[in-house]
């Protein structure tokens, strides 16, 4: 099947954040393709990239940057296609600068953004999948598994010193 999610980060040094976005996708078997694009140093590989993402046949847009993380917003600025903002936790600000720049869009283009740093890298792809189990049941189905496991896996290790 081809991609469903678009995943897409400001710089190779956002991928040790967003390779949790890929490891659930993996887990849950969600189609995605991945790749590195700038809002600053790749401009108009960004416009093409966001343009051509619905044609193609993406559903769901993941976008991680950090620091001035304008990614996201922009690339919401071209797709109509929902765009999950993943704030990268940057090494001067600990990510609050790149939490700032992702939340505060103007009204009319969303975004909807995760929390800083791994929380948000795994949960943009949950969501992810719970966005396209609207339309693919057994991605539904997936997501309830995952969580069922989760759950099982916190209820049979209650003693929080082993
Ligand atoms: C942003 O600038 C990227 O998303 C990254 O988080 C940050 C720093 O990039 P590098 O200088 O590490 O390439 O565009």
């Amino acid at each position: 099947m081809s991609a469903l999610v678009g995943v897409i980060m400001g710089s190779k040094s956002d991928w040790t954040t967003l390779c949790h976005t890929i490891d659930v996708l993996e887990e849950l078997k969600i189609p995605y393709e991945v790749s590195v694009v700038s809002a600053h140093r790749t401009p108009d590989l960004l416009f093409q990239y966001a343009e051509e993402a619905a044609p193609k046949g993406l559903e769901v847009i993941i976008a991680g940057a950090g620091g001035a993380a304008h990614l996201p917003g922009m690339c919401a600025a071209k797709t109509h296609l929902p765009v999950l903002g993943v704030p990268v936790q940057s090494s001067m600000l600990s990510g609050v600068d790149s939490l700032l720049s992702i939340v505060q869009m103007p009204a009319g283009i969303p975004v909807a953004t995760l929390a800083i740093g791994r929380a948000g890298a795994v949960n943009a792809a949950l969501l992810a999948t719970s966005i396209l189990g609207n339309k693919y049941p057994e991605y539904h189905t997936a997501l309830n598994h995952y969580r069922q496991k989760q759950t099982e896996t916190v209820l049979a290790n209650p003693d929080p010193r082993t």
